[in-house]
């Protein structure tokens, strides 16, 4: 569901950013963002709750209750337009570029005008930037990698952004009188990281009642064209979305035509070529007589091209026509495979729900373990020590067992963990002997994104041979559109990790989405496990998962190949790794 929340998030953490670029206070500044991230992550809708409801949420004072007071009663904050009014909105638009933070941004507007993303390379490519103060020739290398990152996903959306709008709108156009089918196809069905616009699929004897139910959408903000078989819209955030009505004879043709991907497309109308037929979105047809062959299932127009139905997370012609001819596509993992979550966060460090919030969302997913794994001391601003993670130990030991299932204690299992920072030379935060005494340690990059391959290869590789790290977490450190992934060589830490039994992430947050589908049809062939996790700063983010599934099938991977499928057992000998003098587990 598109939640008001995010939309309050937003509007807070432009104010933040616009109180760092006019040089604010730094610390109001992190009050704000601070409150923006709990908004977005808290449970309940932000339009329904008074004031005091408003302070009930982390970070959330009088003022800011205020202040998202003022928002839902007149659609806007005086305090924000103010500083708007201060600000050209290129230079706040400056700040979205990677490595380009608030204060260089107001450094360039203040002392070379640069008020758009086109000023900013122009004067780049004059090298007027090195002369600042605070910036030099890799600055200016580094922005202009940023711009080009920035470019690449501009007009592509987020998947979750997409998800919840698609679903919404499904919901809404399923009511409609006569809509016999509705589904969303393209690249979300695809579930590709990004999304260029939302296809939506309807099946209808009439589209004109469709087509006035969309277009009426409170989401939608603009008609782009409105006809019988396709309607074009823009929504409040800016997302376009395409709704098609075909005759429900002609379901899976249109279906199969409009999940794509073209590469796809281009392959199976080559297949029905062969065999002297017609694809299009209309049906399978002869190609001679022109006489309508199946078009009413997918799983009809597959089997008449000789090939079995093909999961639409596989749909990009990347192998899975020759192994459907063979017989030999594989069974994608599912989120009911699942049996737990490996990564997530509490209020001890940067989550917003204490240990017991987050354990009961988790047990009402139907997880048989979950584990709690909160930064440890070298991210400094979470301010951990051994004295505070062995409290928590303590406290989940208490709770192990007791959710999820009534009375007794064989519910759900609660395993304690860490997300330890692999430092610069590849050191981790506590010495083995601490380390001992977790069910479960990640390691991840926070820091140094920026080494080179070689350095940064060595740094991964050396907390894979760390007896103790037992999943590499959002191993690229990339961010979708905000920072690129690390450069390192991948296959050596993928055969790092085959050889000492660590599991590579898959990030499910839709900003990370890492390892992506790529890297993990690579890493695969070197006989890696995986472990989908949702990394959950709050309970709203445990649902996550689904992208972390839908990144995982793009990487064709299968039950058996990620360990939180596996029943307790066989995880917790995995994870044992090489601690007792064993092999690597299972
Ligand atoms: P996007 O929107 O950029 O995230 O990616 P898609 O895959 O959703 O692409 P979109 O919205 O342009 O088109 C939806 C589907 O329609 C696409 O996946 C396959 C089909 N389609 C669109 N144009 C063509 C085409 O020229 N040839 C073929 N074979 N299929 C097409
Ligand atoms: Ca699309
Ligand atoms: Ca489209
Ligand atoms: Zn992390």
């Amino acid at each position: 569901m598109v939640r008001s929340n995010d939309d309050v998030a937003a509007l807070l953490q432009e104010y933040a950013d616009l109180i760092s670029i006019t040089g604010g206070d730094a610390y109001r500044a992190r009050v704000y963002e601070k409150a923006a991230r709990a908004t977005g992550g808290y449970h309940a809708d932000v339009s329904t709750l008074d004031a005091k409801g408003l302070r009930d949420i982390p970070g959330v004072g009088r003022s800011i209750a205020e202040k998202i007071s003022e928002y839902f009663r007149t659609g806007s904050v005086a305090a924000v337009e103010e500083l708007r009014a201060r600000i050209p909105d290129g230079v706040r638009r400056l700040t979205a570029v990677p490595g380009l933070g608030p204060r260089k941004a107001l450094v360039l507007y203040e002392e070379l005008g640069v008020a758009s993303i086109d000023d900013l390379v122009a004067a780049i490519r004059a090298e007027r930037l090195r002369d600042l103060k605070g910036f030099g020739p890799r600055t200016e290398q580094n922005i202009l990698h940023g711009v080009d990152l920035l470019r690449s996903s501009a007009g592509r959306f987020q998947l979750d952004l997409a998800t919840d709008l698609a679903d919404d709108i499904v919901e809404a156009l399923s009511q409609v009188t006569g809509c016999l089918r509705c589904t969303y196809a393209g690249s979300l069905r695809r579930v590709r990281e990004t999304i260029g616009d939302i296809d939506v699929l309807a099946a209808a004897e009439e589209s004109a009642p469709l087509m006035d139910a969309f277009v009426a959408l409170p989401d939608v903000t603009e008609v782009v064209a409105q006809g019988a078989s396709k309607t074009s819209v823009r929504t409040r955030r800016g997302v376009a979305v395409d709704l098609r009505v075909v005759p429900p004879d002609s379901w899976g043709a249109a279906l199969q035509y409009f999940t794509g991907s073209k590469a796809h497309n281009i392959r199976t109308r080559e297949r029905a070529v062969h065999q002297k037929l017609k694809l299009s979105e209309y049906g399978l047809f002869d190609a001679e007589s022109g006489e309508k062959i199946v078009s009413g299932t997918e799983e009809e127009v597959y089997a008449r091209l000789g090939l079995p139905w093909i999961p639409p997370t596989l749909r990009e012609d990347r192998g899975e026509i020759e192994a459907g001819l063979r017989g030999e596509l594989p069974d994608p993992v599912t989120e009911s495979d699942l049996r737990g979550d490996l990564h997530t966060h509490t209020d001890l460090t940067d989550g917003l729900a204490p240990a017991e919030e987050m354990a009961e969302a988790a047990a009402e997913r139907g997880y048989a373990y979950y584990a709690i794994t909160d930064h440890g001391p070298d991210l400094y601003m979470q301010q951990m020590t051994e004295e505070r993670i062995l409290a928590q130990r303590e406290r989940l030991r208490e709770m192990d067992g007791t959710y999820g299932r009534r009375g007794g204690r064989d519910g759900m299992r609660i395993l304690h963990g860490v997300e330890l920072n692999i430092g610069p030379d590849g050191e981790v935060d506590w010495p083995g002997e601490f380390l001992a005494g977790f069910d479960l340690c990640v390691a991840s990059v926070h820091s140094h994104f920026t080494q080179g391959r070689e350095e940064m290869t060595r740094r991964i590789l050396r907390a894979c041979e760390n007896p103790y790290v037992n999943i590499i977490g959002h191993p690229t450190a990339r961010r979708i559109g905000r920072r690129p992934p690390v450069d390192a060589d991948l296959d050596e830490i993928f055969a790092a990790c085959a050889r000492t039994g660590t599991a590579l992430e898959i990030n499910s947050h839709p900003d990370r989405l890492d390892l992506r589908d790529e890297d993990i049809l690579r890493a695969r062939r070197h006989g890696v496990r995986f472990a989908v996790d949702s990394d959950a700063h709050s309970v709203l983010h445990l649902a996550n998962m689904r992208y972390g599934v839908g990144t995982a099938q793009r990487g064709w991977l299968t039950k058996d190949e990620v360990i939180n499928t596996w029943p307790e057992t066989r995880l917790r000998r995995f994870l044992r790794k090489g601690r007792t003098g064993h092999g690597p587990g299972a």
